[in-house]
């Protein structure tokens, strides 16, 4: 007896490869951001922001240490925190730190798909007394996402790390918006955000971020090719993809590609999600991977008043390279 055989197809992590498919059989070609972040590139993400030309993640942590008392005695309430996108929420301590100074316990609930980075975030507990650390595994765009609120208090929400630069303006507002529905008028969001350039920050020195001269950028980047080559099976020569780092003024935002460097023909082999896939390269043809929007304080609170929110304090570094900015739910 012959038994007929189903072609032999990899398991693979479904959303990885469709989303892999989809944008590689786009023009021109994508991939999605959040793909930069499996194990090796989450620790690259760490290394870029240790790195003398990533101002941005130094910045931020400076103002909270700076502000973090005018911040909570702005609000002159019991409040619950919670986190979208936490990650490892190594600069969240600074914040939370502070409020426990202000009130006896503090709940917070940070949000993120990373269940390795939420376990992380989890032993802040034992490193602030007064801590109650409730973690929610879960994608804040796509899956709803359920904050408890304590009796009486009031909930801030915090976006911080110029996490939502990686979206552009639509889905920006969609994202705030998502999140206005789970507050009430009174509740707080502190955002944290690139600034665009100006006078006192020049676009070398943006570029640079994205672009430093240890070429960790460079290896973050092409690390989703290697994602790629891991995960499906695919074949991309990574010496043939060449780092770029773009500041688009029309758009206000840096854009990173992965360019061709030559000629070239890649596979994807069929897996359980998608068909098989072949790709072609002309020489200067690029993958775009990911954009980082930078605002000015005009496009801040205009994103701010359509998703509901008014602006309460702006703080901003001497050389206005970044903003953290607290707004109340109206
Ligand atoms: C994590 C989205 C804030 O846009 O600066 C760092 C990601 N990309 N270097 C950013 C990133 C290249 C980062 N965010």
């Amino acid at each position: 007896m012959t038994v007929a055989l189903a072609p032999e197809l990899t398991v693979v992590d479904e959303a990885v490869a469709t989303a892999a498919h989809l944008g590689l059989t786009s023009t021109p070609k994508t991939l999605p951001p959040w793909l930069f972040y499996d194990e090796k590139g989450s620790q690259l993400f760490e290394e870029i922001t240790a790195l003398p030309e990533y101002y941005l993640t130094r910045t931020e942590r400076a103002l909270f240490a700076a502000h973090a008392d005018e911040i909570f005695l702005e609000l002159i309430a019991s409040l619950t925190v919670i986190e979208l996108g936490a990650g490892t929420a190594t600069k969240t301590g600074i914040l939370l730190n502070a409020l426990t100074r202000f009130q006896q316990g503090v709940l917070y609930q940070p949000i993120d798909i990373s269940p390795s980075a939420l376990f992380e975030a989890h032993t802040l507990e034992a490193d602030i007394p007064g801590l109650t650390v409730l973690p929610q595994t879960a994608n804040y765009i796509t899956d709803p996402i359920h904050i408890h609120r304590e009796p009486g208090h009031k909930v801030i929400a915090l976006y911080i790390g110029s996490s939502i630069g990686n979206f552009s303006p639509a889905e920006a507002r969609a994202i705030l918006l998502k999140l206005r529905a789970q507050l009430q008028p009174g509740d707080a969001l502190l955002l944290g955000t690139d600034l665009a350039p100006s006078p006192s920050k020049s676009v070398e020195a943006l570029l640079a971020a994205y672009d430093d001269a240890a070429g960790v950028t460079a290896s973050f980047n092409r690390n989703i090719l290697a994602r790629l080559n891991r995960e499906l099976d695919a074949n991309f020569d990574l010496s043939r993809f060449a780092h770029r780092a773009r500041w688009n003024s029309n758009e206000s935002r840096i854009e990173m590609h992965l360019e061709s460097t030559c000629s070239q023909t890649v596979q994807i082999p069929a897996n359980s999600a998608c068909p098989a896939l072949t790709l072609h390269f002309a020489p200067g043809e690029t993958i775009h991977t990911e954009n980082s929007y930078k605002f000015t304080s005009a496009s801040i609170a205009s994103l701010l008043a359509d998703a509901h929110f008014t602006p309460a304090r702006r703080f901003t570094d001497p050389a206005n390279l970044f903003a953290v900015t607290l707004a109340e739910a109206t």
